[in-house]
């Protein structure tokens, strides 16, 4: 026993703050960061040396499908158990998912079955975005700004996808009331027409294989609705954010947009800074089926391009989990069409990993832009006021990081239940030793302490209106 005012010492690691990176030791009291000094003089109960080792802030990944119903009526193979486990494993100490309506449901009731699921489940933080697919039966005009009062300030909307896409009309309304409730509409963009177009087409001449899905996701579908969707961030003044940029047109769209004072901020992934669209051509391309599709290599260059210059302000996951087998990928069977083949892949635990890898490991951007991107910044954009950043008072979700531990991703070693790694065979240096949620250590040693449920839900705090 000591009589330490701190429960948790992180001891001599180099500390990445906002305004650099200094080696210092950090106290932890009742769930908070509570001193960031050079040499603490009490001793804690749990004491762990940081020597040589970077001390981060737990990942913050904003997009996230956990427990989810996709619009296809699909389950997600991950619970809130095994996403948040993997998440864990991977240096990530918040995740924000969807609560997914489906035409014909209450929100507020989508909400609730959602946060059952959380509550139950979780290992770390969460919070929500509201996906709406019905704005109807008072859901647009009661259900919607009750929930934001509440601290669900975010909303998403797709612009494709049969049954839960919005059509102009309704999602002018909605930004209108985000705008007068203080929340966040984020949008997958991309032009349906567009996308149904292709596909008959295809679809007629007999092209059926995996690879063809890029081929129905033309780059102009995206470079349109984001266009679309800022002139209507522009119009209503609403806040905007524009998940998943794949293509160097959308980024110059934002960028311009963000210079007339348009309020679009924006994200990309992983998988569009590191596949192209080759990656169709390899065995099983099932499991690298994603919407937007993965595009070329000039456009990787324009996405790093725009995250330099502060154009994309995240990179978050889209882990979209399903397994290759008929509960996932293949639900209408190994030869389906590539328009039937269920979009996404797993990413909450390699996110990190493979942008420490890039950002830092591999010269670049430097430590503290990886952490504003992969932390901070997604918890500012979505109003998560205690997270994503090493700072006296912000909860102590801390991802200590062993700068030089290399890992090359093998077939399955990840930590969710989704069968397979898309990044099999990349080598990333740089990996998350100890993580810590709310002072406590979830993660060590590649060993998992954490206790299914322990993780709560977040309050978004409201946003500029
Ligand atoms: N695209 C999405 O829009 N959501 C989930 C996965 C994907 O590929
Ligand atoms: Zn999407
Ligand atoms: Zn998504």
């Amino acid at each position: 026993m000591t009589n330490s005012k701190y429960d948790t010492i992180i001891r001599s690691g180099m500390v990445v703050t906002a305004s650099g990176v200094t080696k210092a030791d950090i106290g932890i009291e009742a769930e908070k960061i509570a001193a960031i000094e050079q040499d603490i003089a009490d001793e804690a109960a749990v004491e762990i040396n940081a020597s040589g080792l970077f001390v981060l802030p737990g990942g913050v990944d904003t997009h996230c499908h956990i427990e989810q119903v996709s619009g296809a009526g699909l389950m997600n193979s991950d619970t809130f158990e095994s996403a948040t486990r993997s998440a864990a494993y991977g240096g990530t100490t918040t995740v924000v998912s969807f609560a997914a309506q489906h035409p014909g449901y209450k929100m507020r009731q989508v909400v609730e079955d959602y946060a059952g699921l959380a509550e139950k489940g979780a290992l770390i933080d969460y919070a929500f975005h509201m996906i709406v697919a019905d704005t109807g039966d008072r859901n647009l005009a009661d259900d919607i700004p009750a929930l934001i009062a509440q601290g669900h300030r975010s909303i998403k909307i797709f612009t494709t996808y049969d049954k839960v896409r919005q059509d102009d009309e309704a999602i002018l309304n909605i930004l209108d009331v985000a705008k007068r409730e203080g929340a966040l509409v984020c949008f997958h963009a991309e032009n349906d027409g567009l996308i149904r177009n292709m596909t008959a087409k295809l679809l007629a001449g007999g092209k059926t294989a995996p690879k063809y899905h890029a081929v129905s996701h033309p780059r102009e579908a995206e470079i349109e609705a984001i266009d679309r969707m800022c002139r209507f961030a522009e119009f209503t003044n609403a806040r905007i954010m524009i998940f998943h940029v794949s293509t160097r047109e959308g980024a110059e769209i934002i960028r311009q947009a963000r210079a007339r004072g348009v309020q679009v901020q924006s994200e990309t992934c992983p998988h569009y800074l590191f596949m192209t669209v080759d990656i169709l051509n390899s065995e099983n391309p099932a499991r690298f089926l994603c919407s937007p599709p993965q595009r070329l290599a000039y456009d990787q260059e324009a996405l790093w391009a725009a995250i330099s210059d502060g154009t994309i302000e995240l990179v978050t996951s889209d882990h979209a989990p399903y397994r290759l087998d008929a509960s996932g990928k293949f639900a209408h069977g190994v030869d389906a069409p590539f328009n039937r083949i269920a979009n996404g892949m797993p990413g909450l635990e390699t996110r990190l990993p493979l942008m420490f890898n890039a950002m830092v490991s591999e010269g670049g951007l430097g430590i503290e832009a990886f952490a504003r991107i992969t932390a901070t910044a997604p918890a500012q954009a979505f109003g998560l006021e205690r997270k994503g950043k090493i700072a006296v008072g912000f909860d102590a979700d801390i991802a200590i990081w062993d700068p030089e531990r290399i890992h090359t991703y093998g077939p399955n070693d990840l930590h969710d239940n989704v069968g397979y790694n898309p990044f099999e065979g990349m080598t990333v240096k740089g990996a998350p030793t100890t993580v810590l949620s709310r002072g406590e250590i979830v993660v060590q040693d590649s060993l998992l302490h954490a206790e299914i449920g322990r993780g709560k839900w977040l309050k978004m705090v409201a946003l500029t209106k």
